[in-house]
């Protein structure tokens, strides 16, 4: 660890039994809910909203103003729902800390819970990460024996549950609304907004769905106050986040960092470039961003730089790809991923992914036509913004990016295969 890094998340995840109630609290953990339930619901929500903290789940959403976009209580139910969908491609951020540090997020919801007036929290986990629907059962299971879950939170009176579901695998179920019927035991298919979440969300109440992370980073809020939290990231971007570095950098993993790090630090960070090869491209924010290459390696990594220089900041989840390998190759992978994951229910999305696979197979294998190249940016510009959720717009993303930087690749793919001009043997991944 440097300088550079602001371990808080992070900070205990060596410890041996870091997951465990008892080191939790050795590390000052539940002191934040104490301090909370002695504060008004709506000093909390305040506080959260003065730190400006963004959505760690993608969009960047900012999270105060989220909760308070919720239509005010009725005396029905009200849930907030944490997205522990984790599925972009190349992002390993929630995952990790819930398996290392599970109950920084079981303080975080039932502090957030507190603020937004829920009782009865959900965590929706995709199905395939067993081992973390254990975890978490285990460590609600040991808060609740510790009293900081159920019908008198620490003494307060305060009632929080939170039932952890585990989805059945499906990329669709991290868009909040497909998640939301998948909760409620209906196929995964995002529902028409608005109404958002807020005002209709869950069982039709109001609702508020946040990542793991956002409400992980709850508890430091409350305890060190919204003011230490601006004093890291930038003014727009405040705070720490969890990047997660993955692909050919000689130690990948998670590196937790002030927003605004750049990926040149973090590559550092990381020991450099795995046997000392040359950067070829890099995604900021996982497959569904545009990619980047070496020219946007001095980009400050906070939302707004990032979409200046024609990506998003999405999940920080930074895949560096060497000089070994094929671009047409790689791009060709997500596309399948997309086109396997589409859920059918628009027509753009559903026909358009399944068109560009065709078209992308077809130039990996060294088949493709003339005109194959405008074919795809064509199906690209008619899935692009006229998709019903965000799964289609991101399937064009890297195919029109790749294009953008690294045309000749496609064009040589017109007759020779990528597998030809980049034998797979000489690169561990694609
Ligand atoms: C009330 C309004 N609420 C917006 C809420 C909305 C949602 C949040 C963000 O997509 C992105 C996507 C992926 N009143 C509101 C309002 N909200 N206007 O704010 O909404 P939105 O539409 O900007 O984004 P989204 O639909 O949540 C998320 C990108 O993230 N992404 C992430 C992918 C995968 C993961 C993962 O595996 N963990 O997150 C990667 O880049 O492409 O653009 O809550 O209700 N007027
Ligand atoms: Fe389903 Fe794709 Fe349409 Fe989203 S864009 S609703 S994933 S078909």
């Amino acid at each position: 660890m440097t300088d550079t890094l602001t371990p808080i998340l992070t900070k205990f995840w060596d410890d041996p039994q870091s997951w465990t109630l008892a080191t939790y609290e050795k590390h000052d953990g539940y002191k934040a809910l104490r301090k909370a339930l002695g504060m008004k619901p709506e000093e909390v929500l305040g506080a959260v909203k003065d730190s400006n903290i963004r959505g760690r789940g993608g969009a960047g959403f900012p999270t105060g103003m989220k909760w308070s976009f919720m239509s005010p209580p009725d005396g029905g139910p009200r849930y907030l729902v944490v997205n522990a969908d984790e599925s972009e491609p190349g992002t390993c951020k929630d995952v990790p800390l819930m398996m290392a540090n599970p109950h920084s997020l079981i303080e975080g919801v039932a502090i957030s819970s507190y603020a937004i007036g829920c009782e009865h929290a959900f965590i929706y986990l995709r199905g395939e990460v067993v081992h973390v629907y254990r975890r978490l059962l285990r460590a609600v299971e040991e808060a609740r024996a510790a009293g900081y879950l159920g019908d008198n939170v620490a003494g307060s009176g305060v009632k929080v549950e939170i039932t952890v579901h585990a989805g059945a695998g499906a990329y669709i179920c991290g868009e909040e609304t497909a998640l939301l019927d998948s909760l409620e035991g209906r196929r995964g298919q995002p529902r028409l907004k608005p109404p958002f979440p807020g005002a209709a969300g869950l069982y039709a109440r109001p609702t508020s769905v946040n990542n793991v992370e956002s409400i992980a980073s709850v508890p430091g809020i409350i305890l060190e106050g919204s003011d230490w939290f601006k004093g890291m990231g930038t003014e727009k971007s405040t705070g720490f986040g969890i990047f997660s570095l993955s692909g050919h950098v000689t130690n990948p993993g998670q590196f937790e960092a002030p927003l605004g790090i750049t990926m040149r630090e973090l590559i550092d960070l990381a020991g450099g470039m795995r046997g000392g090869r040359k950067l070829k491209f890099w995604t900021p924010g996982g497959s569904s961003t545009p990619i980047f290459t070496e020219e946007h390696l001095d980009v400050p990594l906070d939302f707004d730089s990032v979409a200046a220089a024609g990506s998003m900041l999405g999940t920080r989840a930074l895949q560096v790809f060497d000089e070994t390998v094929s671009v047409v190759r790689a791009v060709s992978r997500w596309t399948d991923f997309y086109a396997h994951e589409s859920c059918g229910k628009c027509t753009p999305c559903r026909e358009g992914t399944w068109w560009l696979r065709q078209i992308m197979t077809r130039i990996e294998n060294g088949q493709g036509t003339q005109d194959d190249i405008d074919k795809l940016l064509d199906i690209c510009d008619n899935i692009l913004g006229r998709s019903f959720c965000a799964l289609g717009d991101a399937a064009t993303s890297p195919i029109t990016s790749a294009v953008k930087y690294f045309r000749e690749e496609f064009e040589i793919g017109m007759h020779t295969p990528a597998h030809v001009l980049f034998p797979p043997e000489r690169s561990v991944l694609f």
